[in-house]
């Protein structure tokens, strides 16, 4: 086979970006390719071509096969990366790019068939001598057969759809009386979802650790692992966190899994990269789960403890070229712990969230990595999953790499939709974390329900929103004029300056005072309690401040007058200043048009029209990043129309109610 010179990747966000940087380090050309809804999206922009493959839901994109071979086609490219998701593991796609005369970059088509029926995987991973759960993954699928095997294998029980996989189709029994009633339901499901009702059945492993070993094939054959990652904190078998090495890891586990791994991949004739899914339970065996023949989501924390660019490699096995290496040569070094930010809201049960991002501002520092698919003044669409950017650190020890992370979190700023930064920090923060104690029962064990609420900002917290804003109005205020001395910029001829501020986030209201009382110093007080603010610095969207005796580093958006996003101490919130956005909303007798005041979710509409409206009366709430705002009637009428309805996303200055003003009397 010939080499090729060009990549298309088959992909889009953080996984596109991340193939294209490899891809362009290593000499090639990258094609991109986006759906309507991607038109300006970072994976287009990285790219030297871009074809746009239809609109914006995926079944009209990113799944059609045939829009994706003639995107290669029209710019010429030579090889396809699939990145995860999407056509990843889909045999007849990685067919019909060899059929083109392409390259896929991943395995042959056969081991992604293979590796797609849980029950012929299984069937070979025995033959290849790899541990696999003790169970039931025979052809005769007749309930009598079922039934019996089940009872043989006994209790707790598994029953999973042989089609499934990633958690999908799968049902636990733990009462012999179930069985029957579990394997007819589980087959319908199965039939459903994926057009196959076959089934396997597996003891269940209780409280297992979800172990993955990374393996990497050359054409020629040589096998190698790179060591394991442990992925057991998920939600709703979605990871959340991902590290290397698995804390409970020993040299001898790790040779024992590592053999299992390369065997596995051997006895299927595999090319490249792929992963070996384990369980290990609470006594250190293991058992093959199931093989997943793409580059994974976490692959950055195996590069970081191998020091390999695992996308290179891809590109160097799929031109035939030989790995270079053998096991002998591949060491683990330090340790790297990954998390994945979801514009997920965990307060409303993790629903995926859209809109547009008002400033992405990630970390930089030692031993942190970002792969991000964002960027500031992008939309978030709904078409897609909603995860838009992995936060690796890595460092010595696991604990150096954890608090790197968290550190890393907390100045890491996604302003405009909801995200799970907060609930990220929060599992990096529980003690069975810290010790290395986490298993797949982890969030469930852990989380009491209502914990992940949203924190309401506290009075410090307002305090420094209201100074900050203070410093950002006197800017855009001094901006427009003559030479002012600093001496001068905070006196006032009436004595001390006095600002107010009002923030309301639900049932808690902050009305703070602000005065300065020297450069860049301020006493901020609200009722009883006061403190002192000193400001460090602020520019360019980051910045330092003091807050009573606390140091914080802080990001922050003034987004128009009386909005500012702020985040310190790694808490952020959209601070709203009720008395100036009230205030010049203010239209007595006037116009009548209700408008949103800024881009979030219509919670509630609360008239309809002919109804008679007082001023004051509250119209709707909307709710953006975490506040709720009641939309008021600055004049008393009758409604004439509702234009937008509740559950609607609705932007800025979007007319929501239309009010006949009543003349006054
Ligand atoms: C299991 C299991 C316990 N026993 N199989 C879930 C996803 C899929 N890859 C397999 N899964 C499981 N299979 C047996 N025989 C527990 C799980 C499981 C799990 C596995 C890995 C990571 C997280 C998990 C969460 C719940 C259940």
């Amino acid at each position: 086979m010939s080499r090729f010179s060009s990549v298309l990747v088959a992909n889009r966000g953080e996984i596109a970006c991340r193939v294209m940087r490899s891809a362009r380090e290593q000499g090639y050309r990258t094609v991109a390719v986006y759906s309507e809804a991607d038109a300006g999206a970072p994976h287009v922009q990285l790219a030297d071509t871009s074809v746009c493959i239809g609109p914006g839901p995926v079944g009209e994109s990113y799944l059609v096969a045939d829009n994706i071979l003639a995107a290669a086609r029209e710019s010429g490219a030579q090889a396809i990366h699939p990145g995860y998701g999407f056509l990843s593991e889909n045999a007849d796609f990685a067919r019909a790019v060899a059929g083109a005369g392409l390259t896929f970059i991943g395995p042959g088509a056969d081991a992604i068939h293979l590796m797609g029926n849980k029950a012929e995987a299984k069937r070979r991973m025995l033959e290849a001598g790899v541990p696999c759960v003790p169970g039931y993954e025979g052809e005769s699928q007749d309930d009598a057969t079922l039934v019996r095997e089940a009872e043989r294998i006994g209790l707790p029980l598994m029953v999973k759809a042989a089609a499934g996989g990633g958690g999908r189709g799968m049902r636990l029994v733990q009462d012999a009386a179930d069985i029957a009633g579990a394997i007819r339901l589980a087959r319908a499901e199965a039939e459903a979802a994926f057009g196959n009702g076959e089934l396997i059945l597996e003891k269940a492993i209780l409280r297992p650790r979800h172990v993955e070993l990374q393996v990497f094939a050359d054409a020629a054959g040589n096998t190698v692992h790179l060591g394991e990652r442990d992925c057991s904190v998920q939600r709703r078998h979605q990871k959340v966190v991902e590290e290397a090495p698995c804390p409970v890891m020993t040299e001898e586990l790790r040779a024992a899994m590592g053999d299992a791994a390369v065997a596995a991949a051997r006895s299927i004739g595999y090319l490249g990269a792929g992963t070996v899914e384990f369980l290990l339970d609470e006594g250190g065996n293991f058992y093959f789960l199931e093989m997943n023949t793409r580059l994974q989501v976490e692959h950055p924390v195996t590069e970081s403890i191998t020091g390999l660019d695992l996308v290179a490699l891809q590109l160097q096995v799929a031109q035939g070229e030989p790995l270079g290496f053998t096991q002998d040569d591949v060491t683990l070094t330090g340790h790297a712990i990954e998390v994945r930010l979801y514009t997920e809201d965990p307060a409303q049960d993790f629903l995926p969230a859209s809109g547009p991002v008002e400033l992405w501002a990630p970390a930089s520092g030692v031993g942190v990595r970002v792969d991000d698919g964002i960027r500031t003044g992008q939309d978030i669409s709904p078409f897609y999953d909603p995860m838009v950017a992995k936060v690796i650190a890595s460092g010595p020890s696991r604990e150096v790499a954890r608090q790197r992370l968290v550190a890393a979190l907390h100045d890491t700023a996604l302003f405009g939709t909801a995200h799970n930064r907060d609930f990220l920090v929060a599992c990096l923060q529980k003690q069975t974390f810290i010790d290395g104690g986490a298993t797949t029962a982890f969030i469930a064990e852990e989380f009491a329900a209502g914990e992940i609420a949203d924190r309401v900002p506290t009075f410090e917290d307002a305090a420094a929103a209201a100074v900050l804003e203070l410093e950002l109005e006197h800017r855009a205020l001094y901006a427009g004029s003559v030479i002012v001395s600093p001496e001068l910029r905070d006196w006032c001829s009436a004595g001390t300056l006095v600002s107010r501020k009002r923030y309301e986030f639900g049932e808690v209201t902050h009305d703070i005072s602000v005065s300065p009382v020297g450069r860049g110093r301020y006493r901020a007080w609200d009722g009883d309690a006061s403190v002192s603010v000193e400001l460090h610095s602020a520019d360019n969207a980051a910045g330092k401040l003091r807050i009573g005796d606390n140091e914080e580093r802080i990001r922050y958006l003034h987004a128009g007058p009386g909005r500012l996003y702020l985040q310190v101490g790694g808490r952020a919130a959209l601070y709203a200043d009720r008395i100036l956005l009230d205030g010049t909303d203010d239209v007595a007798g006037g116009s009548g048009s209700v408008t949103a005041p800024m881009h979030g979710l219509l919670l509630e509409v609360r008239v309809a029209p002919g109804e008679r409206v007082s001023e004051g009366q509250t119209l709707a709430v909307l709710e953006a990043m975490k506040m709720h705002y009641e939309i008021t009637a600055q004049a008393a009428g009758t409604v004439r129309e509702v234009t937008a309805s509740a559950g609607q996303q609705v932007a800025a200055d979007d007319l929501l109610i239309e009010i006949e003003v009543a003349e006054p009397d």
